[in-house]
């Protein structure tokens, strides 16, 4: 009867062991830095980007720099992302709000080619 007790009490342990296990790969996919992240387009122009605002979820940010109009780059504050001319930069970003702003003297109007880069 002993035995028997001890087997289940084991079984139960392991079937616990083993639900704990499966909750913790669960919370390292959905935590933290390594969400599912996205790309965002910037379209800049004389002097201005598309939008005032890009939103993208957390994780691995990829940006795409696209100039239509004139010679711009950005550098998006509180990150290492830097795009000089046309091409694209990579980041793993937190939640959060980053000022992108452009990284290159491009004219009369250059001060006020900032948009924001919101991180969710
Ligand atoms: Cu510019």
């Amino acid at each position: 009867m002993k035995k028997l007790l001890l087997a289940m009490l084991s079984v139960m342990l392991i079937a616990v062991l083993a639900a704990c296990g499966g909750g913790e790969e669960a919370n390292s996919e959905s935590g933290g830095s390594n969400g599912e992240g996205g790309t965002v387009t910037l379209e800049a122009s004389n002097y201005t980007f598309d939008q005032d605002e890009y939103r993208v979820p957390a994780g691995d940010v990829t940006i795409d720099l696209k100039n239509i109009e004139g010679y711009h780059g950005i550098t998006v504050e509180g990150t290492d992302m830097k795009i000089d001319g046309e091409g694209s930069a990579t980041a793993n970003l937190k939640p959060g709000e980053y000022k992108i702003i452009c990284s290159i003297p491009c004219g009369e109007g250059h001060h006020e080619m900032t948009a924001m880069l919101v991180v969710e």
